[in-house]
């Protein structure tokens, strides 16, 4: 027995719209985390803090008003944003989710209802609107990152515990409904809201107005996609709400970590995206990478593979430097990644789940009728094992835009299939062709 809820899940199952199936199909996108943040990179007066870069106002103890001072030296002179949309469509992403306003509450968007954005800098420019026009340019959907906590803003409250701050938060809602209002106005081709600083006692007192936002979005830009994250329900419960059921269209809670792939198939359930950062815990430009450790294209390729394995998308992120350009490592990365995907995204793009059991060599993806292996891990005895559901037979195996490979079925539901005969010496990918004879009763019935 359900209970009854005012602010609980807007709908039961996945999404079917076009829209909806666009934000799956893309799977791969980049998330830009762009700030003040980036100036001092992760160092305050002399100091190197290794924690995350883009929270040092907190790390080091900064008040708002003199960290806002950065401000001033916001002028990224080699900020060039057609490079910066080449580079996402070499690297194969169909979306990017900028960082309109993180937590510390500097918009890169000339808002009217704050002083704390691009206007008032050196730069003066909309800086927002010249990285929507170039990506869009490209053919890229942008996706649009909102922190509702807002570490600039008198009114924002972490808990509410008197009238004045009951108050106090709704002039801060009202705040946020003029700030995400005058974003879908001023850009009208943003795909998707992406929340975050969802998290405090405040917020989780309010579950209506996480469902008024919600509502509101896709009222002023219908098939918007909103994520799970910004949601609580009437009794505080965020992402599921009480009765169990996703908020908002798409789960959001992965971020650096992924689920299991054996254990966690519940999660194929619904829609969901993952994001990444490429040293351990970095999303903005932090001087010294050498403070932990940075992952190598091939696990950033791997963790792509496994979240559209068990139908999910992944971003990739970027923090782009105080200059406006990107790293050497993220540059370098970006074209890895590109690389491959040059050769293997017809295993990525509209892929899903493919509902076969996992295998040590890596992981399934699946369009329609083709399945996809993608091999991580080469066996010493050259046979890539793969095991079929109930009344499926492989008829032919191939390497993407590579040669036919061996198959033999070595018992019921079970076969082995040859590496190529040269080892790719990468991750690479076999398309699998299949008689699937599941529902061949159904056509009879
Ligand atoms: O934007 C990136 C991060 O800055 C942001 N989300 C990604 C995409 C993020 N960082 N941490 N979190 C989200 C999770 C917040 C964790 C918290 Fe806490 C734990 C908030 C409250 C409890 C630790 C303690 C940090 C603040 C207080």
């Amino acid at each position: 027995q359900e209970i009854s809820l005012k602010y609980g899940a807007g709908r039961l199952g996945k999404r079917q719209d076009a829209d909806m199936k666009r934000f799956r199909d893309n799977r791969l996108g980049a998330f830009i985390h762009w700030g003040l943040y980036a100036i001092p990179g992760g160092e305050w007066n002399g100091e190197m803090y290794g924690g995350a870069a883009e929270w040092l106002k907190a790390w080091a103890k900064v008040p708002a008003d003199e960290w806002l001072k950065l401000m001033e030296q916001w002028n990224p002179t080699r900020f060039n944003p057609k490079a910066w949309a080449k580079m996402a469509k070499k690297m194969g992403v169909k979306y990017v989710k900028i960082t309109t306003k993180h937590h510390e509450g500097f918009c890169l968007w000339p808002s009217k209802y704050t002083q704390y954005t691009v206007a008032q800098t050196p730069y003066k420019k909309d800086i927002l609107g010249e990285m929507v026009k170039a990506y869009n340019d490209e053919g890229i959907d942008v996706h649009f990152y909102f922190s509702v906590l807002d570490w600039s803003h008198p009114d924002y409250r972490y808990d509410i515990k008197s009238e004045e701050d009951e108050i106090a938060f709704a002039r801060f809602l009202e705040f946020t409904d003029n700030q995400l209002k005058e974003l879908a106005t001023r850009y009208p081709t943003v795909k998707d809201f992406w929340f975050d600083g969802t998290w405090d006692a405040s917020i989780k007192k309010n579950g209506w107005w996480t469902a008024h936002v919600e509502q509101m979005l896709k009222e002023m830009l219908p098939g918007v996609t909103v994520n799970s994250r910004l949601r609580a329900d009437d009794y505080g419960k965020r992402h599921f709400d009480s009765n169990g059921h996703l908020m908002g269209d798409y789960e959001s809670a992965y971020e650096r970590r992924l689920p299991d792939p054996v254990k966690d198939l519940k999660v194929t359930r619904w829609d969901w995206e993952a994001c990444m950062t490429v040293p351990e815990n970095q999303w903005g430009y932090h001087k010294d990478w050498s403070l932990s450790y940075v992952k190598t294209p091939l696990e950033v390729l791997e963790r792509i593979v496994h979240a559209v394995s068990m139908g999910g998308n992944m971003v990739v992120n970027f923090g782009p430097q105080p200059d406006g350009d990107f790293r050497s490592e993220e540059k370098e990365l970006a074209d890895a990644v590109g690389r491959w995907m040059s050769v293997n995204g017809e295993c990525i793009y509209g892929c899903d789940y493919a509902g076969w059991d996992k295998q040590a060599w890596g992981y399934y993806t699946r369009k329609g009728k083709e399945v996809y292996m993608v091999v991580f891990n080469s066996p010493y005895s050259r046979h890539l094992v793969v095991k079929t559901p109930k009344d499926v037979k492989i008829t032919k195996a191939v390497v993407l835009n590579g040669k036919e490979v061996g198959v033999k079925e070595t018992a019921r539901n079970e076969y082995n299939v040859d590496m190529p005969a040269k080892d790719p010496g990468a991750p690479f990918v076999i398309k699998l062709q299949i008689e699937d004879n599941t529902n061949a009763a159904d056509k009879y019935r």
